[in-house]
């Protein structure tokens, strides 16, 4: 009888894993609270220029960064009130460029720790169209890597794909991977061989779905 009650109060403590928990011993949240914070799916990148659903920050230019020229609150469109556009002008030495949206903003390449688990979802999927058509450009999801590093390592990408000049959906694929800790929710890169000429893209509604 003793054993019984023994495996009840067990259950009951398991079922109440939190409480008992904060009993026993407190948990200390040393990581500060945009840490890995669970949140739920479909989870925005971008959807509308200062939109409070939007998550991760444009901050992570690479490469020839005086090529680029980014405006995320550009008006292409009536049924689209603000999408972003990306012109690359290759020019530069590096012969490429790209930007990770990454977070915490001011995260510099990894060196604070944020991100979010998302681990709700099973792709990510965003919008996106050239100025003309047949621009080329790679686009990702994970793979920052600094003093902390996303979960997901290396990135999942698209690899090069030319875009069309009409809006179409992409869908990066990634059920099953590790998505706890992820610092760089997009990332886009393109370069000069791809874009000899350059390119203009458009991007919107970049999001992560369950
Ligand atoms: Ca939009």
């Amino acid at each position: 009888m003793v054993r019984v009650l023994c495996v009840c109060l067990a259950v009951v403590c398991v079922m109440l894993a939190g409480g008992c928990r904060s009993t026993a011993q407190e948990p200390t949240d040393v990581a500060g609270p945009s840490v890995g914070q669970a949140i739920t799916c479909p989870f925005t990148v971008y959807s509308e220029w200062g939109s409070a659903e939007n998550h991760f920050v444009p901050e992570g230019w690479m490469g020839d960064v005086a090529d680029v020229a980014f405006d995320d609150n550009h008006k292409l469109d009536p049924e689209r009130p603000s999408v972003i556009r990306i012109q690359y002008t290759p020019s530069g030495s590096a012969q490429f460029a790209g930007i990770y949206w990454w977070d915490p903003a001011g995260g510099n390449w990894a060196e604070v720790d944020g991100g979010f688990d998302l681990s709700c979802a099973k792709k990510l999927t965003f919008w996106a169209r050239g100025e003309r058509g047949g621009e080329k450009a790679e686009f990702k999801v994970g793979g920052l890597r600094g003093t902390y590093q996303c979960s997901l390592q290396p990135a999942v990408s698209t690899g090069p794909i030319a875009l069309t000049e009409s809006w179409a959906q992409y869908t990066i694929a990634l059920d099953g991977k590790p998505l706890d800790h992820i610092l760089s929710g997009f990332a886009w890169v393109t370069s000069k061989v791809q874009n000899p000429e350059g390119a203009v893209i458009y991007l919107d509604d970049i999001r992560f779905e369950p």
